[in-house]
């Protein structure tokens, strides 16, 4: 059977992993979450000092997923989306959230000032929805509120709508 390989995207803090597990759970698709693929197989390239954080190799990535994405039936976790091939996805979900909800979230996590400044930026300026735009077929590319329970819920039903009905057209 043909299953569709989603992409969740957005700014950090706006609920990705949240809808993504809960989303594999109930249509059976498998989650990928790539900062922890990277984590695993110490997929970086350097480290930046100024964000404090290891550097992704995107190459490494791509080559490390590739065999699942081309079975399919996966939903990819991750802040960035511009270095997947564009192929690899069927539908590429935005998350939004409203700056006051997302600097609380982030505040939790306990980011340092910095980071939360640019993160919030990251999400006033739609930086993610402007490079899902850029990097994917604007008519696959959709933005979805996540501000509230209710919201995730809606958004979960939406998505799950979504994969039956592509199931449907797929596979005759
Ligand atoms: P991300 O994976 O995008 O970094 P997350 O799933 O870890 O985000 O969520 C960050 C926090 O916000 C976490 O405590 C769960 C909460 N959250 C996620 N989506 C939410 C929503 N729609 N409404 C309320 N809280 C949400």
């Amino acid at each position: 059977m043909l299953l569709p390989n989603v992409l969740i995207t957005g700014t950090p803090g706006v609920g990705k992993t949240t809808l993504g597990k809960e989303l594999a759970s109930r249509s059976g698709l498998k989650y990928i979450n790539v900062g922890d693929v990277a984590r695993e197989g110490a997929l970086y390239n350097g480290y930046d000092p100024e964000y404090d954080c290891p550097i992704l190799d995107e190459e490494k990535v791509v080559d490390e997923l590739e065999n699942q994405m081309a079975e399919g039936g996966v939903i990819v976790d991750y802040h960035g989306c511009d270095f997947f091939p564009e192929r690899w996805f069927h539908a590429v979900f935005v998350l939004r959230t409203d700056n006051s909800v997302l600097y609380k979230r982030l505040e939790t996590r306990g980011y340092n000032e910095k980071k939360l400044r640019d993160n919030i930026e990251c999400e006033i300026f739609q930086v993610l929805y402007e490079e899902a735009m850029l990097s994917y077929k604007e008519d696959i590319v959709q933005q979805l509120s996540s501000n509230t329970p209710e919201e995730l819920e809606e958004n979960i039903n939406q998505i799950l709508k979504w994969i039956e009905q592509w199931v449907k057209d797929h596979n005759p």
